[in-house]
């Protein structure tokens, strides 16, 4: 069997993190390296390595990430003032830990361009 990725440690709670929320198919807890006053991440429990790789089986997973995205906006008081989601994908996309997560920055006015 394939080696757990480090998302995968943290829905199984072998690797600790701030958990916010968690259904049957996601987690969301808090990035250990924030890049605004609220970063949150929603991972799929499912090991999805990336965008790349899903296949249209994760259709609803992947629907459903972006509903919790809204869930935790609203659980977490932000989704008035409005926040950015991110999916780095591969090498150039910025992508660091291979199993799909969407990245939720609030708190802040974002810029654009993304770095
Ligand atoms: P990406 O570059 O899109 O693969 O983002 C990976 C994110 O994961 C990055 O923002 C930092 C975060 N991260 C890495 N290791 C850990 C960890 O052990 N715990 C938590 N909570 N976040 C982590």
């Amino acid at each position: 069997m394939a080696e757990k990725t480090l998302f995968q440690k943290i829905c199984d709670r072998e690797i600790p993190a701030d958990i916010i929320y968690e259904d049957d198919l996601c987690l969301c807890f808090r990035d250990i390296n924030p890049q605004a006053p609220v970063h949150l991440l929603i991972v799929p429990k499912k090991a999805i390595v990336r965008i790349a790789r899903a296949e249209a089986e994760d259709q609803a997973t992947l629907g459903h990430l972006l509903l919790t995205a809204r869930k935790v906006a609203e659980q977490e008081g932000f989704a008035e003032a409005g926040f950015r989601t991110v999916i780095n994908n591969g090498p150039h996309g910025g992508e660091e830990v291979p199993h799909l997560h969407l990245h939720i920055l609030a708190g802040r006015p974002m810029t654009w361009p993304p770095g």
